[in-house]
């Protein structure tokens, strides 16, 4: 399955977080999140979707410190993941195969 792609490179999305106001998929896709920041209403459901052929997780906090609150595994292309985000606050995660993949979302 294909969600519709928004191509930002990760530097900007961070940069621009609000710019991406109406994302809410991400693609998994070339060892990056894209867009690698997205701001969702409060109790939207983001939605992850591997672009590749292997397996990457999505899984919150940071690397040194997976605060538990998701950890989905999306096994290769066309794998989907996702969750709602009740609460306000800005949630990080990263792949834990690939540290370097980090991510944000910011809930308004
Ligand atoms: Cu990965």
């Amino acid at each position: 399955m294909r969600l519709r792609g928004v191509a930002i490179g990760w530097a900007i999305a961070v940069a621009a977080a609000t710019a991406a106001d109406a994302a809410t998929g991400v693609n998994v896709q070339l060892f990056q999140f894209r867009p690698g920041a997205i701001a969702v209403k409060s109790g939207e459901r983001v939605t992850w979707t591997n672009q590749d052929d292997i397996e990457h997780t999505v899984t919150a906090g940071v690397p040194a410190e997976p605060d538990g609150r998701f950890d989905f595994t999306l096994d290769g292309k066309g794998t989907t993941a996702s969750t709602a985000f009740p609460t306000p606050g800005t949630y990080t995660y990263f792949c834990r195969r690939h540290q370097h993949m980090r991510g944000e979302v910011k809930v308004n």
